[in-house]
C-alpha cells in the first residue's frame, strides 16, 4: 500500500503570494453552484480506505491529514478513487453552461525511474455503492466507458521529476492557489457534456472514478483530498444563469376558494401539499384548506393557499316545496342569500303571502335553493254554506287545497246528491236521519229531541 513506498518525493512550491485560506469552496462567478461530493473512497491492491489514508504516515513532513492516492504503484497496484455526487436535481442554475469536477491536490509523488504523473477520469453508472465498499476492493464500481469523458484521460499532472504541469493543474483559481505542504493546486475536469447528458436522463446521482497512469508498475502518482476533508472536498461546479424565477402553478391561485376538484400542475420543481409530497398533475378532491409549496432546483419557492368547499349552505325555517300559513323566519348557514331575487339577510322574517324563492350561495359558489309559499287565506267553498240545509243536489267547489267529505277525499266540482244527517247520541238523540236525492227529500226518519236544530256541528255529509 501507499505507505510501503520507499521513494517519495514531496513536491511543493514556495510561493511569494499565498491566497488566504478559505473554508468553504466557492466558485468565482456568483451564479455558480457548488455541489460537494457526498461519498468517496480510495482503494488499492490491499484494501479500501473510506476516509483516505494518513499522508503523514508515508510522506515526510506531510501534514497530518488523510489523502486519496491516485496512480500506479509497484507494490500497491493501481490506486484509485471513486467519488459520488448526489442531489443533482436540486439547487442548480436554470441553464447550465459548464460543469467542472474539481479535486484538490496536496501532494504529488515521483521517483527517479517513474513515468510522469497522469490523471484519468471516467464515470460509472453504479451510484449505490457503500462508501467503505464493504471492505472489498472488488466492489469498486466499474467504468461505464462513457466517451464524453474521453478528453479527461491521461492528463499530465507532473513530470517524472515532480515538476507540476500548470497547464492542467490550476494554481490560480480562487481556492486553488498553492499553500506550502497543504495544496499544490486543483485538477479541473470539464464534465459538462457528461453531466448535462446524465441530468437530461434524470440522473440526480453521479459517480466518477479517478485513476492515474494505469498498469505501469511505476511509482508516479498524485493525491487528492477526500471529501472527509472539510476544506478540500471534491466538488462539482455548475456554471450558468441563475434561476430567479419561482415555479408557475396552474389549477389553483393564492387565496382561491373552489367548489370542485382541482388538478394542479407546476412548470418546474417539486411540490409539498399540506406537508406531503404532491405529484405534478395531481388532483385534489377532498374538502379543506390547503397550502401548496413548490420549490424549484434553485430553491425559488411558490406558495399557494387555497380551499376546497363543496358543501352548499343550509337554509332553515322553510323547506323546499312547503306552504306555510304563518310568517317564516329564515336563516342561512353561510354565504349570502336572495329572496325572490333581492338581497336577503339571514334571520329575517318573510311575511308576504305568495310563492317565494330563497337562494343561499357560499363563497365557493355552492348554492342552495328553497321554494315555498306563504298562504294565510283559507280556501273558499262554494255551493254550500255553513249550517245550511238543502233539498237539492249540491255541486260543491273550492278555490284551492284539498277537501274531504264525510272523511273521504272530495274533488272540487263534485255533486252531492245524498245527505246523511245523524245526530250524535251525545246530544241525546235516539234516531236520526235525513236522506236527500235528486228526487228531493226521499226520507226523513228518526227521532229528534224536541227543540234540536240540525246543523253541520253535529252532522256529516256523506
Ligand atoms: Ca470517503
Ligand atoms: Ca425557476
Ligand atoms: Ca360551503
Ligand atoms: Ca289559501
Amino acid at each position: 500500500m501507499a505507505k510501503r513506498l520507499s521513494i517519495v518525493l514531496v513536491f511543493a512550491f514556495m510561493f511569494s503570494w499565498l491566497q488566504p485560506s478559505w473554508s468553504v469552496p466557492r466558485a468565482q462567478a456568483s451564479d455558480d453552484v457548488i455541489k460537494p461530493a457526498n461519498k468517496d473512497v480510495f482503494i488499492d491492491l490491499y484494501g479500501t480506505y473510506q476516509s483516505g489514508f494518513p499522508a503523514s504516515s508515508f510522506i515526510s513532513g506531510a501534514a497530518n491529514v488523510n489523502v486519496n492516492v491516485v496512480g500506479p504503484d509497484f507494490d500497491a497496484g493501481d490506486q484509485k478513487t471513486v467519488i459520488n455526487f448526489d442531489q443533482l436535481n436540486t439547487g442548480l442554475p436554470s441553464s447550465i453552461s459548464k460543469v467542472v469536477l474539481r479535486v484538490y491536490i496536496p501532494y504529488v509523488y515521483t521517483n527517479s525511474s517513474s513515468f510522469d504523473v497522469r490523471a484519468t477520469l471516467t464515470a460509472s453508472d453504479n451510484t449505490t455503492w457503500a462508501e467503505n465498499l464493504g471492505g472489498n476492493t472488488a466492489n469498486f464500481p466499474l467504468s461505464n466507458g462513457d466517451s464524453r469523458l474521453n478528453g479527461s484521460q491521461n492528463i499530465p499532472v507532473a513530470s517524472s521529476t515532480g515538476i507540476l504541469d500548470t497547464t492542467n493543474v490550476d494554481t490560480t483559481s480562487q481556492g486553488c492557489a498553492p499553500i506550502p505542504n497543504t495544496l499544490l493546486g486543483c485538477l479541473n475536469f470539464d464534465v459538462t457534456s457528461y453531466v448535462t447528458n446524465k441530468a437530461s436522463l434524470g440522473a440526480a446521482d453521479l459517480t466518477f472514478m479517478l485513476t492515474g497512469r494505469l498498469g505501469t508498475n511505476k511509482t508516479a502518482y498524485f493525491t487528492v483530498y477526500p471529501r472527509e476533508n472539510s476544506t478540500y472536498k471534491p466538488v462539482l461546479i455548475f456554471t450558468g444563469a441563475a434561476d430567479t424565477t419561482p415555479p408557475v402553478v396552474t389549477g389553483v391561485t393564492e387565496g382561491g376558494l373552489y367548489n370542485s376538484n382541482r388538478m394542479i400542475t407546476f412548470d418546474e420543481g417539486t411540490a409539498i401539499l399540506n406537508g406531503s409530497a404532491f405529484a405534478n398533475g395531481g388532483t385534489v378532491s377532498a374538502e379543506g384548506a390547503y397550502t401548496l409549496i413548490v420549490t424549484d432546483a434553485a430553491n425559488n419557492v411558490t406558495t399557494v393557499h387555497f380551499t376546497i368547499d363543496k358543501t352548499p349552505p343550509t337554509i332553515t325555517g322553510v323547506t323546499n316545496g312547503s306552504s306555510y300559513s304563518i310568517n317564516r323566519t329564515i336563516t342561512i348557514s353561510d354565504g349570502t342569500a336572495t329572496l325572490d331575487g333581492a338581497a336577503f339577510t339571514s334571520g329575517s322574517i318573510v311575511s308576504a303571502e305568495g310563492a317565494h324563492t330563497v337562494i343561499a350561495t357560499d363563497a365557493a359558489g355552492n348554492s342552495t335553493t328553497v321554494t315555498f309559499t306563504i298562504d294565510k287565506t283559507a280556501p273558499i267553498v262554494s255551493g254550500v254554506t255553513n249550517g245550511s240545509l238543502y233539498n237539492t243536489t249540491r255541486t260543491i267547489t273550492f278555490n284551492e287545497g284539498t277537501a274531504t267529505l264525510h272523511g273521504s277525499a272530495f274533488t272540487s266540482g263534485s255533486a252531492v246528491s245524498r245527505a246523511f244527517y245523524r245526530s250524535p247520541k251525545a246530544l241525546g238523540c235516539t234516531r236520526y236521519e235525513i236522506f236527500a236525492s235528486r228526487r228531493g227529500f226521499e226520507r226523513i226518519a228518526g227521532r229528534m229531541r224536541a227543540g234540536t236544530t240540525l246543523s253541520a256541528a253535529h252532522a256529516r255529509i256523506t
